[in-house]
This record gives structure tokens, sequence and C-alpha cells, in this order.
């Protein structure tokens, strides 16, 4: 695959700073672009595409308006489209709540799609007491599903708790973030053992319902844990039973066989539907020796 069919977007300030934080661990397969009101996100970005949503060069970003931040992002499709030609895969970036991540991404996501790439959208959501932060993220949520093909949410709250819990700062949470894009991009721009393509992301995303991106890694004699940690994704407290459509690759070193891959697999998608469509992907890595790792595309959840 082209680097350029790869495209890791990042809208408003926290979009961006989780775009590039995620673009540098997959710098080699994909491109970057960073969408903002405020020159800030650019700063030493100069490798990417940037999209300054400011007419007159002087603000800070757009609070409150995403209306605006919207028409500004029509506005600038036409360089946007652009970058967008070539992008068969769109993953973009977003904290909800603020005017220019709210309001530009349901419009990126939007063009991507009518350009024919699957589009996936991360979107981090406030604190609840946040309220006015969080009535906007809500209001922009509804479009933000049906502009995209995937969009999985993540709990701001959760992230912040999640790393106080394991003794992180909170800009460290981001790193799942990251790990969550990397595994994406790299099960699906390189040839693994069983090699997964964008066709069978599409035929996943099409499952109607809720759909998550989950990725957990251990020791490789230890599946169950592997399984248990991918269950309890740090990130959004979703239920993953019943799941319609799943899309899996399992990485590990030269010395995993066939059977930690059906062993993870058989565990990870054990409560599953039971017709649920599972497709499967593995891929060695040599630096993943003693330990084996698990991306997956869930889909179809209640
Ligand atoms: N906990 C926490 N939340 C953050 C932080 N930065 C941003 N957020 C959240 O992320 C959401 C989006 O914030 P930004 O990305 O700064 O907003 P923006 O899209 O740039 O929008 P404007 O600047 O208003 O145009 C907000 O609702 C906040 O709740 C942070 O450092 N810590
Ligand atoms: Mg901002």
């Amino acid at each position: 695959m082209e680097s350029s069919s790869l495209l890791v977007i990042g809208a408003g300030g926290l979009g961006c700073r989780w775009a590039r934080g995620a673009h540098s661990r997959v710098s080699s397969e994909s491109d970057l672009m960073l969408v903002d009101a405020d020159m800030e996100s650019f700063k030493g970005a100069s490798y990417a595409h940037c999209m300054h949503l400011d007419p007159t060069g002087t603000e800070k970003g757009i609070a409150a308006l995403p209306a605006l931040a919207a028409h500004r992002t029509i506005s600038a499709l036409d360089e946007i489209d652009q970058v967008l030609t070539n992008a068969e895969l769109v993953v973009i970036l977003t904290g909800l709540g603020g005017g220019t991540g709210t309001g530009s991404t349901i419009e990126l996501a939007r063009a991507s799609r009518q350009r024919g790439a699957i589009v996936v959208v991360v979107a981090g959501l406030p604190f609840a007491e946040q309220s006015f932060r969080s009535r906007m993220a809500n209001d922009a949520l509804p479009s933000l599903e049906d502009a995209a093909d995937i969009c999985i949410r993540v709990s701001l709250e959760r992230l912040a708790w999640q790393s106080r819990r394991r003794r992180l700062n909170w800009q460290q949470g981001s790193g799942w973030i990251e790990e969550l894009v990397e595994g994406l991009i790299s099960t699906i721009g390189k040839l693994g053992k069983i090699n997964l393509d964008l066709m069978d992301l599409k035929s996943i995303v099409k499952h109607k319902g809720g759909a998550t991106l989950i990725v957990a890694s251990g020791p490789l004699e230890d599946t169950r844990k592997i399984v248990e940690d991918a269950r309890r994704s740090p990130l959004i407290d979703i239920g993953l039973d019943g799941a319609k459509g799943c899309l899996i690759q399992v990485e590990g070193g030269p010395d995993m066989t066939l059977s930690h891959i059906s062993s993870m697999t058989e565990n990870f998608t054990s409560q599953f539907d039971e017709n649920c469509q599972v497709i499967l992907g593995a891929r060695v890595s040599d630096r993943l020796i003693g330990r084996l790792r698990v991306v997956a595309v869930v889909s179809g959840l209640d």
C-alpha cells in the first residue's frame, strides 16, 4: 500500500496533539494533516499538511462555535481535497466540546467518505462536569456517527482515571490513543502471515450498531490475561458481548505458533454473537519475541 493511502488527521487542539503522537509511530506508512484555528498546533510540524482555519491569523481557537468551524472547513475543502485524493483509510482524532474539533471533524469525515475512503473517527468526550462542553459534544455525536464508518468514543474522564491509577500524568494517557492508531494502521497497512486489508475492514464496519477498537498485549503464554485486558478497554466502558463483526489481528514474535493464534482468537470471540463474522489476520514481528499483541475492530455492538 502506498504511504499516501493512509492518512491521520488531527482536528482542534487536543486532536492535533493526539494525531502528532499517533502519526510519529507510523510516519513511514501514513501522512499527517493538522486542522486548527490556532497556530500553536502546527509548531514544529513542517512535515504535516497544516490547514489553518483562521482567515485573520490572530485567533487562538473558535470556542463554542462549531458551526463556524464547519463553515471554514468547507471553504478549505479544495485544499484539503489535494491531501485526500489518494487516501483509502482516514483516521481522524479529535476532542469534542470545543469549537474547532467539534465543527471541523464532521465535515472532514464527510468529505473523506465522499471521496471513497474508510473513515475512522476517534472522539474524546469531555468530563461530565464540563456541562457546556458535554452538551456541545453530545449534540455533535449523531452527525459524526453518521458521517464516519466507525466512531470510537473515548471518555476523557476514563482516560484520566486510568492514567492516575497507573501513576501516569494525563498527557501520557494519550499513549493508549497512539497505540490504537498504530495498531489499526499497521494492521491494515502491512503484509502479514494471514493478510488483512481494507476490504476486510469494510465488511466489518458495515454491521449496524456501535463499534470499537481494541489493543492489548502480554506474555505469549498468557493469552487469557491478554484477552481479559482487551475486554477491559481503558478508554471507554463498552461491553463486547454479542458483537456481530470482528476483525482481529494477532501479532507475535517468531516463536508464535498457530496454536497461540487460535487460542487467542477463540478466547477473544467466545462471548460474541454465534453468527459473528470474524476475520483473522496474523503477523510476525521480531520485536515481539515472547509476547503477543492483539488489535481488533469489533462491530455490531448494542
Ligand atoms: N482533561 C483534559 N481535557 C482536555 C485537555 N485539552 C482538551 N481537553 C478536552 O478536549 C475538548 C476539546 O478541546 P480542544 O481540542 O482544546 O478544543 P478545540 O477543538 O481546539 O476547540 P476551540 O479551541 O474551542 O476552537 C474539550 O472539551 C476538553 O474537555 C486537557 O489537557 N485535559
Ligand atoms: Mg483550540
